[in-house]
């Protein structure tokens, strides 16, 4: 047995830093007679020395950089200035410039809170069983063979981020390729994600700035040099930052194209029904891939589309070949998960899956997103007006051809220094700027900053 001694003294007084010390070194001096190596350094902390001379143990820690979108809004929160306005995080915003909570999600929140017999517990380690079911539904749509042939597995996962995490991890535990190819340019976390997780990232072209569009020879090209089995990294819709999509036929020309070379396609929907207002046209790229039987994982994030940012509320589903592999991939998914974050949060996926099995609820929750997705497209039509009755140098048309929450401009890293300078407009320094934060009332402002941005800073 470990003696009892009492470590409570060590952020007291100088005499009880000394005593608590002494007691440590008893401690430790006993347990490298009593304990396996292992146990015993997991109660010693590595060098106590350190804190007694005043210096901090981790004096060497060196300051990392802001996140280059999330430190866009802590930039913005610093800014004093009434005219400042936020455009650089994926977030909605009504004409108000203010967080929108759906009226449908409020009503799913105050049943939840009326209802006496829900408790608190915890979840299962992959989540919540109807929410699991339903979002596999939403994705892969109500009718999906592989979904009636139990060939999907899904667990709960902690928004868009966590679901790619855990699929991640899995697949570098699992799978035989550890490669996985990103779009070029793509969201700013999926090299992170994917590399700490253990993957080795490369990309694949996707996007051509003298076209402000798909570069799709490119794409093909890449992806029919990637080793096989590599996995790739599709955006479902409205992919960020460009907010250029292939078409169904170059989605119909990609598949043919991995199945024909065996690499694994890995989902990220974060915008289902962002792009077109739609969830079933929204979900139709990761449909075709299910539907030839093949295998992919996909991502799934309620952020945006149900508006819970803050409840991290999400799913990974990975289709598999057999029922019986499913249930083993989901067995091995709980591993992964476990000593992650052990289960999910319940509120979040409790609001989700209440909306998601009612049918009045569902429908409610259909026409508020359109309202959403309609609200961005009318920004998009009156930023390429104030442009164009500024005359403001350029072709700017791609500001309504792209879709979903972005706009990626074109702007360059000083244009976009020069606008948050000299007119508050906060923005990722790529020129992407968030077409949800963008009401009627800034539309001119913006549109100012952009003239002038061009026009002196070529
Ligand atoms: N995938 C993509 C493509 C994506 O744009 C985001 C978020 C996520 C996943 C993750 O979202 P989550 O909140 O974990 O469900 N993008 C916006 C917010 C962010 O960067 O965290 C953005 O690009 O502004």
């Amino acid at each position: 047995m470990r003696p009892q001694v009492s470590l409570s003294g060590a952020h007291g007084s100088p005499t009880d830093r000394r005593l608590s010390a002494l007691a440590r070194h008893l401690a430790d001096a006993h347990s490298a007679f009593s304990m396996d190596s292992q146990n015993a350094n997991q109660t010693i902390s590595p060098s106590p020395t350190a804190a007694f001379n005043g210096d901090s143990v981790f004096a060497n820690v060196v300051r990392a950089p802001e996140d280059p979108i999330l430190g866009v809004t802590v930039a913005y929160n610093k800014d004093t200035s009434p005219i400042k306005l936020n455009l650089g995080v994926g977030a909605y915003r009504t004409e108000e410039g203010k967080p929108l909570i759906l009226n449908v999600v409020r009503r799913a929140e105050q049943m939840l809170v009326n209802d006496q017999s829900r408790v608190k517990e915890y979840l299962p380690i992959i989540g919540l069983a109807d929410f699991n079911k339903l979002s596999a539904k939403l994705i892969f749509g109500a009718d999906s063979p592989a979904i009636q042939e139990n060939r999907v597995t899904t667990v709960q996962g902690l928004s868009g981020t966590g679901s790619l995490r855990v699929g991640a991890e899995f697949l570098a535990k699992h799978y035989h390729q550890r490669t996985i190819y990103i779009p070029q340019p793509t969201w700013g976390n999926h090299p992170k994600i994917f590399t700490i997780a253990g993957l080795s990232v490369k990309t694949y072209r996707y996007y051509d700035p003298s076209t402000r569009g798909l570069h799709f020879q490119g794409l093909l090209e890449d992806l029919g040099s990637a080793p096989t089995g590599a996995i790739v990294l599709l955006h479902a819709c409205a992919h960020n930052p460009t907010g250029v999509d292939p078409t169904l036929e170059q989605w119909e020309q990609i598949r043919k194209l991995m199945r024909s070379k065996g690499l694994l396609p890995f989902f990220d929907s974060a915008y289902q029904g962002f792009a077109s207002g739609s969830l079933d046209a929204d979900a139709q790229a990761v449909r075709i891939f299910v539907a030839d039987g093949g295998e992919c994982l996909a991502a799934q994030s309620y952020a945006k589309n149900m508006g819970l940012y803050g409840e991290r509320v999400g799913a990974l589903s990975i289709v598999c070949r057999t029922a019986d592999v499913a249930s083993k991939v989901e067995s091995q998914l709980k591993l992964v998960i476990r000593p992650m974050y052990s289960n999910p949060p319940i509120h979040g996926a409790s609001i989700v899956a209440t909306i998601l099995k009612d049918r009045d609820m569902f429908h409610e929750w259909t026409i508020e997103l359109k309202a959403m997705a309609d609200r961005i497209i009318t920004m998009r039509q009156k930023l390429f007006d104030a442009l164009s009755s500024r005359g403001t140098p350029g072709d700017w048309s791609h500001i309504i051809k792209q879709i979903g929450m972005f706009t990626f401009t074109g702007l360059n890293t000083e244009q976009v220094a020069f606008m948050t300078k000299e007119y508050h407009i906060y923005m990722t320094s790529d020129g992407r700027i968030s077409m949800a934060g963008l009401s009627s009332k800034t539309v001119p402002h913006l549109a100012d900053a952009i003239h002038a941005a061009v026009t002196r800073i070529v």
